[in-house]
């Protein structure tokens, strides 16, 4: 009894764990075995004679010590901050990847340069780079703090026939955590990696089964970024490579170093002065760009399970949920919608007529997704094969044939996205007329398994480096950004399909630098266990300071079956995450929520309504997004930067600036210590809006029941919500707002609001939208146009205004206004939009 019962806790700890035989660690992969223990030595030297600097560019000889190797050294003033450094021998035959930038960075010219014998500094405003010939260094400074220096005692570069490694290292001498380096599945703040424990953290795209947690091991996504977080500023780098990377962490006392690995491409680097986080997140954003607005319906809530077979499936699956008091927006199809797993395609037995699925789902207002891999099934007669295999677009071997694999077709061939025809081609796939039985209905793309995931662990189940993509281009240079191209090429797909009305919505699993603008992603298959509730937030966070701000993770865990505990704290955390979508495995029991007992119910109905009854707060976070280039959902420090003991919070976050919310991760709790950030003048109320209220003086234990996780509204904010229940968000399009106005005695609370048609660019092509300033006092509350829109169809009704009213000894008022002084309704009190509106309370 008690060996099987051993047996079974083996069982159940190793089906939940990766394959540490199958995915390689750092001895089994040259760049990192022959470089991580790598000396501080001087290899290189600056040649300052003969330096160029002209219209922003600085250019510099590099010689090996033994003076056998030439190379260039390239420092370029980029708009806003940044600088650009870039090294590379003057024979050299690296591949510089293209299409990743938001548009070529705009260079600008120094401010000044001076030289020395021993260095040269260029000036950019109050920033500076110093480049020291011996020890060789390029020493970044903001206003005169230093902040990142790129170390020459650790950079190599070697040419090879078939790689081109480099190793370089960074130092962040006043930084207290270094944040970055997605995606892992680990803490927010990156820890110390060293020989005898932890590998770097791996950076490379790769479909990691059964993800374990606080890990270095490479996962779905690569964001080559690192920030420095410290008290006086913050600075960061982004490395515009695609190729594997290992990046070994030192946290000193006061400072850290970063040990690049790089199995081959260019060494160039976009530095980020700041000086805040804020600024920093912008310059990346600004070179890498921003997510468009999502079609609200994707801000709802998704139902998605690998195993809705069928048509009646959907239909039955949406009805429940609508008897039983569900709101949701999408419901999507896996795999199975395809005929014998060839994308394009619907099976013909059980999706044997799509257009009365999606006009049904049309006709409740709801959207579908469905699943489309890079993958192809090899056979003849299947027409996307036929004609990627005519115009020779799919990836190669060496010897120029059709690389093949096993995925789920069976033998199948991959979609070369890197040639600009086969995208193309791919995108034309999505037209109405070339993808039978689809219409504006199907509403959203899932693009899965575009690390690439190949069913071979030989070759760690993703391409192995010797493919061929267009242009004789090793996978090896480009490997990390194969699902980049593919989710481009489907958002031009979707964009063409509509004529260029319609925001796309794409959810994709591997992801790189400048994923966000084209799709959202999800942080793949997770397991139905605590802790995978909390590193949600952990890596959704980090994410959005990486401008990947559409994250979010399976709600109730791929794998396995979650116990109604578990399930409960995973809707609740979930529906404060930017993408909110349950999932599961085809192994896991079904679990739609209307599934559950009662109590269960009322528990997940609350946690999805929360969500819907704050769309508003979220859409104009969206909005402000795509303007600023902000992160929607942020850790505590982005906005309390100065407070050391928050720096290591990250199973809390904060929704914008105002809303504070706690993930609960941990079984049978009763109570759970949050940290409240900010001071003592720094009110926290709890969203239950019941007179509860929390300084921000730190850590407090909180109780907490099964019925709700905790949340709360910043003093001096006012938040905008509609409290309207209804089944979609297209319901509740044209409902009224209630502002909750959080104030101190005599104080001001202040908000904005967005609003437009929830689906076109009209927004972004013709400015049709509305944006405004919420300002309130006990007194009023004035709601004021921020800029000139044309924003008159999109002008906000206001329902209810509820002003809770913080006192000095603590207490608090609550008044709820649905009329003025004079006693007329509030909600009949036109905003014209060009003129304050003033609503006088008392
Ligand atoms: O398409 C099936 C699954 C999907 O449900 C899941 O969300 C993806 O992350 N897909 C992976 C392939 C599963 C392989 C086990």
């Amino acid at each position: 009894m008690l060996t099987q019962l051993l047996v079974l806790v083996i069982l159940a700890i190793s089906a939940n764990a990766a394959d540490h035989d199958m995915y390689h660690n750092c001895s089994r992969v040259d760049v990192c075995s022959q470089n991580r223990e790598l000396e501080r030595q001087e290899r290189y030297q600056i040649i300052l004679e003969g330096a160029v600097f002209s219209q922003g560019v600085a250019s510099f000889r590099v010689q090996t010590t033994d003076g056998s190797e030439n190379l260039g050294l390239n420092i370029t003033a980029i708009e806003g901050n940044i600088f650009r450094v870039q090294i590379e021998e003057t024979e050299s035959s690296r591949y510089h990847i293209q299409d990743v930038l938001d548009g070529e960075p705009t260079v600008v010219n120094f401010d000044d340069v001076q030289l020395s014998l021993t260095s040269a500094e260029i000036f950019l405003g109050d920033k500076r780079a110093v480049v020291n010939v011996s020890p060789f260094s390029v020493e970044f400074y903001a206003n005169d703090v230093l902040t990142l220096v790129i170390e020459g005692d650790r950079l190599t570069l070697e040419n090879e026939e078939l790689r081109h490694p480099f190793t370089v290292g960074v130092s962040f001498p006043q930084a207290l955590h270094l944040y970055g380096l997605h995606e892992h599945a680990d803490h927010l703040a990156l820890r110390t990696t060293a020989p005898g424990g932890d590998d770097p953290y791996r950076i490379k795209t790769m479909d990691l089964t059964y993800f374990e947690l606080f890990s270095t091991m490479a996962m779905y996504g690569a964001v080559p970024v690192l920030y420095g977080h410290g008290i006086n500023a913050t600075s960061g780098l982004f490395l515009h490579n695609a190729a594997e990377q290992w990046v070994e962490i030192t946290n000193k006392d006061i400072g850290a170093d970063a040990f690049f690995m790089v199995d081959s491409g260019a060494l160039d680097i976009f530095i980020f002065l700041g000086p805040s986080t804020t600024d920093v997140v912008r310059q990346y954003t600004s070179l890498t760009g921003v997510a468009h607005l999502p079609p609200i319906w994707s801000l709802g809530y998704h139902q998605c399970r690998w195993g809705y077979a069928d048509q009646q499936d959907v239909q039955t699956v949406i009805a429940d949920l609508d008897t039983y008091d569900f709101p949701v927006d999408a419901i999507w199809l896996d795999i199975q919608h395809t005929q014998d797993m060839k994308f394009f395609t619907w099976n013909s037995e059980n999706f044997s007529d799509p257009f009365d699925m999606l006009a049904n789902l049309s006709s409740t207002h709801r959207y579908l997704v469905t699943l489309s891999d890079p993958h192809f099934k090899v056979e003849e007669g299947y027409f996307v094969y036929d004609e990627a295999t005519a115009n020779d677009y799919f990836i190669k071997n060496l010897d120029g044939t059709n690389y093949e694999d096993q995925c789920w077709p069976g033998t199948s061939s991959w979609m070369d996205y890197l040639n600009p025809a086969a995208r193309d081609y791919y995108s034309s796939l999505y037209l109405y007329e070339n993808w039978n039985g689809t219409t504006p209905t199907l509403g959203g793309i899932w693009n899965d398994m575009n690390e690439a995931a190949i069913f071979n662990e030989e070759i760690e189940k993703t391409f192995p480096y010797d493919v061929v993509h267009y242009g004789g281009v090793s996978n090896r240079d480009i490997h990390n950004m194969y699902g980049y191209l593919q989710t481009m090429a489907t958002h031009k797909g979707l964009i063409d399909r509509d004529n260029g009305t319609l925001r796309p919505f794409i959810l994709t699993r591997a992801h790189f630098s400048g994923s966000q603008r084209y799709a959202a992603f999800w942080t793949g298959d997770n397991t139905a266990e605590f802790g995978f509730v909390t590193i949600s937030y952990s890596m959704c966070l980090n994410a959005n300071l990486l401008g990947l701000v559409f994250c979010g993770n399976d709600v109730g865990g791929f794998f396995g079956d979650p116990s109604d505990e578990l399930l409960q704290r995973f809707y609740q955390a979930g529906a404060w995450l930017p993408f909110f979508r349950e999932h599961a495995s085809q192994e896991s029991e079904r679990r739609e929520p209307y599934l559950f007992s009662e109590e269960v119910q009322a528990t997940i109905r609350e946690a999805i309504k929360t969500r819907y009854a704050h769309l508003p707060v979220w859409y104009t976070l969206f909005y402000e997004h795509t303007r600023f280039g902000d992160p929607v959902i942020r850790p505590l420090f982005y906005h309390y930067p100065n407070d050391v003991e928050l720096l290591e919070v990250d199973d809390q976050l904060l929704l914008g600036r105002n809303i504070l919310v706690k993930a609960i991760g941990e079984s049978e709790v009763t109570s759970v210590p949050i940290y409240f950030p900010g001071g003592e003048d720094e009110i926290w109320f709890s969203a239950q809006l019941d007179g509860t209220t929390f300084p921000g003086t730190g850590w407090t234990d909180i109780p907490v029941t099964i019925e709700r996780i905790p949340v709360y509204y910043r003093l001096g904010s006012i938040i905008p919500t509609k409290q309207t229940s209804r089944p979609s968000t297209t319901d509740m399009r044209n409902d009224g707002y209630t502002l909750t106005v959080l104030l101190r005695n005599n104080d001001t609370a202040q908000g904005t609001v967005y609003n437009d048609d929830n689906l076109s660019f009209e927004y972004r092509d013709s400015q049709k939208y509305s944006y405004s300033d919420l300002f309130g006092t006990e007194e009023q509350v004035v709601i004021s146009p921020i800029d000139e829109s044309d924003n008159e169809e999109f002008l906000i009704v206001v329902d209810n205004i509820v002003v809770l009213t913080y006192n000095d000894d603590g207490t608090v008022v609550k008044n709820s206004y649905k009329h003025d002084v004079n006693g007329v309704p509030i909600n009949q009190m036109k905003y014209e939009g060009k003129e304050p509106l003033v609503i006088i309370l008392r």
